[in-house]
């Protein structure tokens, strides 16, 4: 069977997306002096031991793309405003979506645009691309000293697992969550195979 998982982490600038990665990666660190916005995206493989797919226990080769949050609002001839990924990185999106088997959309609690830039991914990764409820998982992520809850999220996301994450005390439920998230992922990429292959057969 094929392991091998290509995930976004998607999501509002300073949400958060860049410390998971970090975290989840074990390549880089947690919590910098300063805030540093990704540019485009930026791609770290690591492996995920002892995940349960189709009851057997397997390895899992991740490629995690902590992809920038950044985007603006444009306003076309017509006159019609629409939020617009950014210009500048827009020669990564096709590389960016190619291949992808997963989505992790990460928000900030406490913030009620922040359920608004996730309809716009709602719309671009599982309307546009494709993905399925099983292939998106949410992770509403408290820094440091963050209190309160997150914004509730418009009904499209009301199939998809809506999950807590905190590095700082929760960490090995963190953890946990992406294992059975990529677990998850790896299951319905192999019902998919085996759809494939039985209508091959037929
Ligand atoms: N210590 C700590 N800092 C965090 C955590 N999450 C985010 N930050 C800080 O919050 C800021 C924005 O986070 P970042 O991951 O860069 O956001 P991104 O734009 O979504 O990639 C950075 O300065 C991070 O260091 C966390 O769990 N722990
Ligand atoms: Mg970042």
């Amino acid at each position: 069977m094929n392991n091998k998982v290509k995930l976004l982490m998607v999501g509002p600038p300073e949400c958060g997306k860049t410390a998971l990665t970090n975290f989840l990666s074990e390549a880089g660190e947690v919590g910098g002096e300063e805030y540093r916005p990704t540019k485009g995206c930026r791609i770290v493989e690591f492996e995920v031991p002892n995940v349960t797919v189709s009851s057997m226990t397997t390895k899992a080769e991740v490629e995690l793309w902590d992809v920038s949050g950044d985007r603006r609002r444009v306003t076309n001839s017509h006159g019609i405003s629409y939020i617009s990924f950014s210009k500048r990185y827009e020669n990564c999106w096709p590389a960016i979506q190619r291949g992808c088997n997963g989505a992790i959309f990460v928000y900030s609690p406490g913030r009620e645009d922040h359920s608004r830039y996730l309809d716009t991914l709602y719309t671009h990764f599982v309307e546009q691309q494709g993905l399925r409820e099983t292939q998106c998982v949410v992770f509403c992520h408290y820094k440091p000293g963050f209190k309160g809850k997150g914004a509730k999220l418009s009904s499209s996301f009301n199939q998809i697992p809506k999950l807590d994450t905190q590095l700082e005390e929760e960490s090995g439920s963190v953890r946990r969550d992406f294992n059975n998230f990529v677990s998850s992922v790896l299951g319905h990429m192999s019902a998919v195979a085996e759809m494939q292959e039985n209508s091959i057969l037929m």
